[in-house]
């Protein structure tokens, strides 16, 4: 494995343009629908594919799905993973998460220890993450017993993104969970770019998802500052829809 091969390829790429990462769910879709997002979604303008869900993950279905919208793609693959069954040699990298939030300590550091010599084993590159659940949560924030942060309070969630990135994070992902009614807010995004600005931590990337479905919610964060967009839901229902949300980001 070449060191931090995928998280180079996001930095560069992010010189030119925000990013837009596609979500595929392995317990929603089959290696034959992964295929046909994965194709939509690389013409539609996605920088990267992220494979994972919160629960029915499972092998070998987890490793098709993986494999399937990588050569559909031609893209990087990363996997997104609830817990340990998320994992399969077949990815490129893998979003190496901390959630944050959690008020479990097995979120905090008891996945990630028996989770570390298996991503060695199987060669995957892992992306040091800060994942902070946001306001609704979803599935995420239920499973991974997060205390989410009020969608009122953008400066808990900035302080949250700086305590990411101090403890050496290089992507700060803002959470409002899949299918969330209300996306992040922009202002904590905008609080939480300022913040890592000004404190020299500039090349951490802010990911948001949840709950983003429009051009205009899309642009909104884009001018916030955020770095990357996630889409999943918007991507399994109506992947057509992917190109101008994109497009609204990218130039937001
Ligand atoms: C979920 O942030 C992602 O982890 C994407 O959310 O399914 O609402 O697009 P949506």
């Amino acid at each position: 494995m070449k060191r931090r091969k995928v998280l180079s390829y996001l930095r560069r790429r992010r010189l030119d343009t925000r990013l837009h990462f596609t979500l595929i769910d392995p317990d929603k879709a089959g290696p034959g629908e992964a295929a046909e997002i994965a194709r939509i979604a690389r013409e539609a303008g996605t920088d990267a594919i992220l494979v994972g869900g919160s629960l029915g993950v499972y092998e070998p279905r987890l490793g098709e799905v993986v494999e399937a919208a990588k050569e559909a793609s031609g893209l990087p693959v990363i996997l997104f993973p609830g817990n340990l069954n998320g994992l399969t040699p077949r990815a490129d990298a893998v979003l190496f998460m901390v959630l944050l939030n959690s008020e479990d300590p097995y979120y905090l550091s008891g996945v990630q220890v028996q989770a570390a010599p298996v991503v060695a084993a199987m060669g995957l590159e892992p992306i040091p993450t800060s994942y902070i659940i946001v306001g609704h949560g979803g599935a995420a924030g239920f499973v991974g017993k997060a205390r989410p942060i009020p969608y009122e309070y953008p400066e808990i969630v900035a302080a949250h993104a700086l305590a990411g990135a101090f403890t050496g994070a290089s992507l700060v992902y803002l959470e409002a969970g899949s299918g969330a009614p209300r996306p992040v807010p922009p202002e904590a995004v905008a609080m939480s770019r300022r913040l890592l600005d000004k404190t020299g931590f500039d090349d951490v990337l802010i990911v948001v998802g949840g709950g983003v479905r429009d051009p205009s919610t899309a642009r909104r964060l884009a001018e916030a500052g955020a770095d990357a967009l996630v889409t999943g839901t918007l991507a399994e229902e109506d992947p057509g829809k992917l190109a101008s949300l994109i497009e609204a980001f990218k130039s937001g």
